[in-house]
């Protein structure tokens, strides 16, 4: 699906066409405005508040899937930089979100998707993203060459991690950004174990995330104690944004 969905995009516009149109769009840059939003500035996490209306474990979580009240219970928060799901069968997520939400506020955003050909890097440059995930248990080895390309039209990869493996690729090709995923994308479960146990793996000049199933304040502290830069949440806050009380977790 996610490849017959890519060939349609190559058909309106070539990967040559894309390419150069990331060519121009690059100029328009804001160079490492992620990476200094999240990177841990006192001893406080940073926070990435992401654009979430539905996952393949869960369904739809947010019917009224509103961008600007998103939004604003964003700003009034505090948080540091947006995760935006574009991918559009699992997660009900549409590239035109970036440009929504780019009109709104100057936050950082990362663009979360399945990257798994060069095509989705330039495209992402041209939606305007800062940051785009790279997922090390999709790409293996051919994520140095996705870190560079990503690099050399000056996002900032997130490099996505679940097990010491995949970290040990992640160190190979010395990616500034580790997001540790604590769910499983084969289970969908998560555990915080997960990011307990491969945060003692990365060096400290590292900026490391730690991503999914965060949902107290409990889970904040703890993270928080570990060392971490910043967390990205998702479903807690789509879960929170129509309640009244200002967070309930
Ligand atoms: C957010 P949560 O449990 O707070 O909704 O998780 C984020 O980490 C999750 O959406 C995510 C994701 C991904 C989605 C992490 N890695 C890769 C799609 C693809």
């Amino acid at each position: 699906k996610k490849i017959k969905r890519l060939e349609e995009k190559k058909r309106i516009n070539s990967t040559e066409v894309v390419y150069d149109m990331a060519l121009n769009a690059v100029k328009n840059s804001r160079q490492n405005l992620f990476k200094e939003a999240i990177v841990k500035k006192n001893s406080n996490l940073a926070i990435i508040g992401e654009f979430k209306k539905a996952s393949p474990s869960k369904g739809v979580i947010l019917e009224k899937f509103d961008i600007q009240a998103i939004h604003d219970y964003y700003i009034a928060l505090g948080i540091e930089a947006f995760s935006v799901l574009t991918e559009e069968d699992f997660f009900l997520g549409n590239d035109k979100y970036i440009k929504q939400i780019k009109g709104l506020s100057n936050h950082a955003i990362l663009r979360k998707d399945f990257i798994i050909d060069f095509y989705q890097i330039y495209e992402s440059v041209v939606l305007g993203a800062d940051a785009i995930l790279l997922i090390v248990g999709i790409l293996g080895e051919k994520l140095q060459d996705f870190y560079r390309e990503a690099t050399r039209f000056k996002l900032q990869p997130l490099v996505e991690v679940h097990n010491k493996e995949e970290l040990d690729l992640a160190l190979k090709c010395d990616c500034e950004i580790i997001g540790i995923n604590n769910r499983d994308l084969r289970t969908f479960k998560t555990s915080l174990e997960v990011t307990k146990n491969l945060k003692q793996y990365i060096p400290e000049n590292k900026i490391v995330v730690s991503e999914s199933g965060i949902s107290s304040i409990e889970d904040l502290k703890t993270l928080r104690d570990l060392g971490l830069d910043a967390v990205l949440i998702g479903e807690m806050f789509m879960r929170n944004i129509n309640n009244d009380s200002f967070i309930q977790c």
